[in-house]
């Protein structure tokens, strides 16, 4: 039996999920093309959210340290008044950690709904969670938070509340951005209200190193693709053929993470055969930096009614209350 999947060329093995045929299917679209490119979410298997986490602590990975120190500021203007009978979603979730601050504050909640695509990642921080809040409904949600939201019965008709944090709408191109943010504004309609993080456009040289830092953990993250590749798929790529490089893409306001070929070479794989030439990439994630206006401004198109901004004192980054009204 083959599945459906116009270029998947591997039949179907019994134990397969839905997300299993998902990647690769991604794998063989992203590989084919001109220019090669694997979706940024796989990023995040068991390691590679355990290799995010390590670069959150880098001290040349600025975004969580700072966002974190914005947070605990004001703590009481972004949550204040909010909770009572209300439903807190996150999208992206991962360990939650920042979440921590925000649910200290707000005692009234009546659930805590954290989405991600990292399975270890949500039940990581639920175990804590559950131990810090042993009163808070916390019903965790494994897949892609592009997707509608679909929330149990007893808490559809709750207002609900968006956090969105660690710019991960970064990640996303603007088209795709602008979607991602009209689809939260549905998913938490009527009355939401949605609270991201939004890293800041800054000099090449500071972007540069929080995204290629000399203890190489940025490195051993994006080559986690290739070796999540080789788990699920493989043996199909040899690791010493490929190495981590970060660009800054001035134009597009953004840094890019790409997997570089060392050498010319083919790789066998779910019944394909990819040939790399020496120096050809795989992009693997795009990073945006926004301005304070070009955010709020992407917000607006969405749908959303930009409200107040939370910077710190280098501007480095921004946290940003949006209203549906
Ligand atoms: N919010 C955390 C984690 C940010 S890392 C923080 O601020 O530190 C980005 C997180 O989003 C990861 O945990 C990753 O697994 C998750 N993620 C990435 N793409 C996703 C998608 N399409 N759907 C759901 N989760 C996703
Ligand atoms: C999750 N996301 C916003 C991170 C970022 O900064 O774009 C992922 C990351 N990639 C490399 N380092 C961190």
């Amino acid at each position: 039996m083959w599945p459906a999947g116009k270029h998947l060329a591997r039949p179907v093995v019994a134990g397969d999920t839905e997300e299993d045929e998902a990647f690769a299917a991604a794998i063989v679209d992203g590989l084919s093309a001109p220019t090669k490119s694997l979706p940024c979410r796989y990023l995040y298997d068991e390691r590679g959210s355990l290799l995010f986490e390590k670069i959150t602590a880098l001290p040349e990975y600025y975004p969580t340290r700072t966002e974190t120190a914005i947070l605990k500021a004001h703590v009481g203007e972004i949550a204040g008044g909010l909770g009572k009978g209300e439903v807190l979603v996150e999208f992206g979730s991962g360990s939650s950690r920042k979440t921590e601050i925000l649910l200290g504050a707000m005692p009234n909640l009546v659930a805590y709904v954290p989405i991600d695509v990292s399975e270890n990642a949500l039940e990581d921080a639920q175990r804590r969670l559950s131990k810090r809040f042993p009163n808070l409904d916390i019903r965790p949600v494994h897949g892609d938070f592009s997707q509608a939201l679909r929330l149990p019965a007893h808490l559809r008709f709750s207002r609900k509340i968006g956090f969105f944090p660690g710019s991960t709408i970064g990640n996303l191109e603007e088209g795709e951005a602008r979607a991602l943010l009209e689809s939260f504004r549905n998913s938490l309609s009527p009355g939401g209200r949605l609270v991201a993080g939004v890293d800041l456009l800054k000099d090449e040289k500071t972007l540069k190193l929080a995204y290629d830092d000399p203890a190489g953990v940025t490195a051993a993250f994006n080559l986690n693709m290739l070796e999540r590749i080789n788990r699920e798929f493989g043996p199909a790529f040899e690791l010493d053929g490929f190495s981590h490089e970060a660009r800054f893409n001035k134009e597009k306001s953004r840094i890019e993470m790409h997997l570089v070929s060392g050498r010319d070479q083919v790789v066998d794989l779910l019944g394909h055969q990819f040939a790399f030439h020496r120096g050809e990439t795989i992009h693997t994630e795009n990073s945006h930096k926004y301005t304070v206006d070009g955010f709020r401004a992407l917000a607006r198109l969405a749908g959303w009614t930009p409200n107040r901004v939370w910077t710190d004192a280098n501007k480095l980054f921004s946290i940003h209350e949006l209203t549906d009204r």
